[in-house]
């Protein structure tokens, strides 16, 4: 009895038959999902409200998991976890596509339906943006919906024309009273395979503009390249010579703009609008007030030199850059306004609802903290904040350095927890002491010989006063420092290094301003910022 279907038997069809039946339904649900999610993603897009059903999914589904997989997804995938995320967002539509092909091959108001409500889901989560476009959301869904089912309908195999079959069809799935298929099996599996082909391209394209979405923001608001600013009042001079090594694959003093790590909760970059756009400062204040871009820039700016790092970076990790910013210091606005007593804790909030807050004592306490206005000698780029955003020397961002800055508020830290608080990350984030070693890389190979070790150490708002490399189990060797840049700025260092033959793990340790080393107890990033000594192993060959 092992064969289910013996030839003889003759009046059933074989399970071959009804195999490709099910990867067509599901083959056509695929397409219509790709059609639903094209026609809704191209007309949204056209609507140029900036909006995207995808992306607002995307955003809501950022907002609604579990924390320990937001982390998981910026530790995974860093600065990548977007592109990621919608592309998981496309799959799994898809996959929801093919089921509810095979569903609607038996009852095509199950599909309907089913495509009805994913459109639905994605106006509710238009409609839950600050700044969303439900209409057009409704409208693009309505097209993608309708657009769908009129390739599901067309694609699903004809329902069955033999007397008696659809309600076989209909009722009880897998007993397969269906007509024999017109074409022979192997022409079926050959043009699913070609419509699959085709679904999958029509995905690439849709990605591709979703994507494309992610990585700018769609083309509303003000360009930063419109955005002219007169110079700091204060500027300060170029680098010494002394402050970089020329050391190859060794970090640049200053990470370029274009190189500069991204996090943020924002799937669509906030586009920011200059004529509208206001910086209001509230809360526990004698003198709120608000100002417009022109103000704010009118007021006396200065440059400083901060290294920023995210307290999601790992040790060795490259969620950490520095740049020279320039701005307003936070410390003339926080003059104007009159803080008031009690008020422990200044929260920055961002154009689209994202909140960082901090100690208001650090912003008095005499370091560069700015409401910063350019970066690297450019208008900050969108993606890092544009048009204004903090910067707070010796803080991690998630607590300090809110981008698409809307407004500063005075309160208290019982009153108030920023957006990764509730999220179980520490309250204050003030950075860990950290080194990194650039070259030579993990796994790399190289000769036997003298050769450079290099990397950079920060412990923005104390400095670095000591960096130390060991060798296996060897002792801790004194490696070189750059002049330091500032003492919130990353340090470069390097080690020239008698390469043996063998496998050989370097350890770097660094040592703060206040003569505090870094700890080697390994720990995580949650909830304060990662700990621990890098380390990289390398393999040394003879070198003949
Ligand atoms: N509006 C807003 N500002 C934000 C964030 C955010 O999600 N939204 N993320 C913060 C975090 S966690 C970090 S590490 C820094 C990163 O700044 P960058 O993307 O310019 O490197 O921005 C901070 N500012
Ligand atoms: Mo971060």
């Amino acid at each position: 009895m092992s064969a289910p279907a013996a030839p003889e038997t003759g009046q059933a069809p074989s399970p071959s038959q009804a195999a490709p039946s099910t990867t067509q339904s599901a083959g056509a649900g695929v397409l219509a999902a790709a059609a639903a999610l094209a026609t809704g993603e191209v007309l949204a897009a056209l609507a140029g409200t900036g909006s995207s059903l995808v992306l607002s999914v995307g955003q809501e589904v950022i907002e609604r998991v579990p924390p320990g997989v937001e982390d998981a997804a910026i530790d995974l995938f860093g600065t990548a976890d977007k592109l990621v995320l919608v592309i998981g967002i496309v799959v799994v539509s898809l996959g929801l596509g093919a089921a509810l092909g095979v569903a609607g091959a038996r009852r095509f108001r199950i599909a309907a339906a089913g495509f009805a409500l994913f459109g639905a889901l994605g106006v509710a989560a238009e409609a839950s943006r600050p700044g969303g476009a439900p209409i057009v959301a409704a409208l693009a869904a309505a097209a993608g919906v309708s657009a769908g089912l009129v390739v599901l309908r067309r694609r699903l195999p004809a329902p069955a024309a033999v007397p008696g079959a659809a309600a076989t069809v209909e009722g009880v799935p897998g007993t397969g009273m269906r007509p024999a298929s017109p074409t022979d099996p192997a022409e079926v599996d050959r043009r699913g395979f070609l419509r699959l082909a085709a679904a999958t391209a029509g995905v690439a394209a849709v990605a591709g503009v979703v994507g494309r979405g992610v990585t700018r923001s769609l083309g509303r608001g003000t360009q930063p390249s419109q955005v002219t600013l007169a110079p700091a009042s204060t500027p300060l001079a170029a680098p010494v010579p002394g402050a970089s090594f020329d050391v190859e694959g060794l970090s640049p003093l200053f990470t370029p703009n274009a190189d500069f790590y991204r996090i943020d909760t924002a799937l669509v970059v906030p586009g920011v609008d200059l004529e509208s756009w206001r910086l209001r400062v509230t809360g526990m204040v004698d003198r709120p007030f608000e100002l417009t871009f022109d103000e704010l820039a009118a007021l006396p700016q200065v440059e400083a030199d901060i290294t920023l790092a995210c307290v999601s970076n790992q040790v060795g990790g490259d969620l950490v850059g520095n740049a020279r910013w320039q701005g307003v210091r936070l410390r003339d606005l926080l003059e104007r306004a009159g803080v008031q007593n009690g008020a422990t804790q200044i929260v920055g909030r961002s154009v689209d609802g994202w909140t960082g807050g901090f100690p208001t004592e650090v912003a008095l306490d005499g370091r560069e903290a700015l409401v910063a206005l350019a970066m690297n000698g450019e208008p900050l780029p969108r993606d890092h904040g544009f048009p204004a955003r903090l910067v707070v020397p010796g803080l991690f961002g998630y607590v300090s350095a809110t981008k698409w800055l809307s407004e500063i508020e005075l309160t208290t830290f019982e009153d108030f927890d920023g957006y990764w608080v509730p999220r179980g990350w520490s309250k204050l984030g003030p950075v860990e002491t950290q080194s990194r070693i650039d070259v030579p890389r993990f796994g790399s190979r190289s000769a036997a010989g003298r050769m450079p070790v290099a990397g950079v150490a920060w412990a923005p708002a104390l400095g670095i006063s000591r960096v130390e490399i060991a060798v296996d189990d060897g002792p801790w060797n004194e490696a070189v420092l750059a002049e330091a840049l500032d003492i919130d700025t990353w340090r470069q260092w390097r080690y020239d290094w008698d390469a043996t033959p063998g496998r050989h793990e370097l350890r770097v340790r660094a040592t703060d301003g206040i003569g505090a080393t870094q700890t080697a107890e390994r720990t995580i990033p949650r909830p304060g910022g990662a700990t621990g000594h890098h380390t990289v192993t390398v393999t040394v060959v003879d070198s003949e």
